[in-house]
């Protein structure tokens, strides 16, 4: 592993190695406290999968809510190469909106960006409120409009009063950040300032209430989540934001815990509404079966109340038991296969639980886009430091709502989950990863080549921009972004169907006939 590392540096100009090589490490439970770089600019020329602030806030965290209109302020491209791709998806609630199959966009030209688009913001948000009825919309701005300074916070502002709906704007130009991870962060902020607890004549919820944070439903994850959440009795008020909706968000403060599935693009919503309404949060997991019971006894210890923890270890077991029989035969086609894993924020971690159920070994392992608490665990928060680039980015100061600040648990209660680190408590990927495997963060094409070269995995999970890179190289990749259109793959079921899937895609005897073109 060590000589892969050199190898992967020696070949880049020496300064471009040493800031490489903080990237990169060989793991060892050994050292108390390992370190890593992380969420810094990619060096300019290297090839990564990153992608933008407007990605991160439109396309992830913003655009899964379905019942409201999202519109691009920018040309037509943003919008355009950007519709349907993640696969997020909505059930309409009683009110019939879904907008998530429709893109809506300003399509700035030339002349916009000479003359100013604000006009064309005004129209567009009367036009999509005309034809649609929705009951909130949303505006995002791309690159060229925060260059030519259109003030899309002004318009919507005079929008909203014109037409009584919640009209709420995101400065989210692509530039704002090294990553995505800008934009998740803007979202949250602009969220939280605009809906999160602004129906306040929603009367209290009784039971085991929480909402579903930093899930996106992509190939329908949610439902399958909900399905067993429901079947224990906990109840979902409200989900950001997969199948979320807007009317939900607004009562989202009832609930009485926050369950953090992506800490990486969620972590300041959870803390926030922390903040000011009391409600505690917890990360879980609901990626591969043994994960789901872990993150559904945790839910137990929160509440602790001896009815809910049995009927969610009936729930365990009666799930675990339907899909252990399904499991077992492809467990033993897949034993001892090992994996490589590069995805965003999260799924790097999360899915390395579901690869341990089906009996593989992720043996090297980054994220694109992640910080260096997803990596290290919260404790390496303090000693983080803020560069300029994450300065950029609003960091806004909450305090207790005076009237509605209600923790759901006893002090008692609360210090003993303190004391237990039940509570806002994310220990990363790096303890997970076993000693001598290898974590590279926003890995780049020339060390994916490098790294394949070396260890011949059986199976890469990433997304489309190096799928066809890696297949060329006779490796088998499954995109767990949109997971190549299949899906769902959390909770009991979803197990169930990424086996299937990964035995589908590991077992075939195709790849023994791939030659890279240039070695024919
Ligand atoms: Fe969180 Fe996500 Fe991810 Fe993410 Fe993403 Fe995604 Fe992802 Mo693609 S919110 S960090 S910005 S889990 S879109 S649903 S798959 S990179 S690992
Ligand atoms: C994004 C969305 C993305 C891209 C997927 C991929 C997604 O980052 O803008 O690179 O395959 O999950 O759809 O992460």
């Amino acid at each position: 592993t060590q000589t892969a590392v050199k190898d992967i540096v020696e070949a880049y100009p020496a300064k471009v190695g040493k800031k490489r090589a903080k990237h990169i490490v060989v793991r060892d439970p050994n050292i108390p406290e390992q370190t890593i770089e992380a969420n810094v600019r990619t060096t300019p020329g290297i090839i990564t999968q990153r992608g933008c602030a407007f990605a991160g806030c439109k396309g992830v965290v913003v655009g899964p809510i379905g019942d409201v209109v999202h519109i691009v302020h920018g040309p037509v491209g943003c919008s355009y190469y950007s519709w349907l791709i993640r696969r997020n998806q909505f059930r309409a609630r009683a009110n019939g909106r879904n907008f998530v199959n429709y893109c809506f966009t300003t399509d700035l030209t030339e002349h916009d960006i000479v003359f100013g688009g604000m006009n064309k913001l005004r129209q567009a948000i009367q036009e999509a409120y005309d034809l649609f009825q929705p009951p909130a919309i949303t505006v995002h701005s791309t690159c060229p409009v925060g260059l030519i300074g259109d003030d899309i916070q002004g318009v919507s502002r005079e929008m909203s009063e014109k037409l009584g709906i919640s009209i709420v704007a995101f400065n989210c130009e692509g530039y704002k950040g090294v990553s995505q991870s800008a934009g998740h962060h803007i979202a949250n902020n602009g969220f939280f300032k605009n809906w999160i607890g602004t129906n306040e004549e929603a009367e209290e919820v009784e039971g085991y209430t929480v909402n579903l944070m930093g899930e996106y439903n992509i190939g329908g994850d949610t439902w399958e989540i909900e399905r067993v959440l429901e079947k224990c009795g906990i109840q979902v008020i409200s989900k950001l934001s997969g199948d979320g909706s807007y009317d939900e968000a607004t009562e989202s403060h009832l609930a009485k815990l926050n369950l953090v599935m992506c800490h990486r693009s969620i972590n300041y919503m959870a803390d926030m509404m922390e903040t000011k309404f009391g409600i505690p949060w917890i990360k879980v997991n609901f990626i591969g079966v043994n994960a789901f019971a872990k993150s559904l006894r945790k839910i137990a210890e929160v509440f602790d109340d001896p009815e809910l923890t049995e009927r969610i270890e009936t729930v365990i077991a009666e799930e675990m038991a339907e899909t252990e029989a399904q499991l077992a035969t492809y467990r033993e086609r897949l034993t001892g296969k090992t994996v490589f894993l590069f995805v965003g924020g999260s799924r790097a971690h999360h899915y390395q639980e579901l690869f341990a159920d089906l009996g593989m070994k992720t043996v090297v392992a980054g994220y694109e886009f992640a910080h260096r608490d997803d990596y290290e665990g919260r404790d390496a928060l303090p000693n983080i430091k803020i560069d300029a680039d994450s300065r950029n980015i609003e960091e806004i100061h909450v305090k207790q709502d005076p009237e509605r600040y209600n923790p759901p648990f006893s002090e008692e209660a609360l210090a003993k989950m303190e004391t237990n680190n039940t509570l806002k408590d994310y220990k990363g990927m790096m303890p997970d990863m076993g000693e001598g495997t290898l974590l590279v963060d926003n890995i780049s094409h020339h060390e994916l080549d490098v790294l394949i070269e070396r260890f011949k995995p059986d199976l890469i999970g990433s997304g489309i921009k190096d799928k066809y890179v890696i297949e060329k190289l006779g490796i088998p990749c499954k995109q767990l972004h949109n997971y190549d259109y299949g899906g769902p793959f959390a909770g009991f079921r979803g197990a169930v169907n990424f086996a299937k899937d990964v035995d589908l895609r590991v077992n075939t005897p195709v790849w023994k006939y791939v030659k890279a073109p240039w070695l024919n």
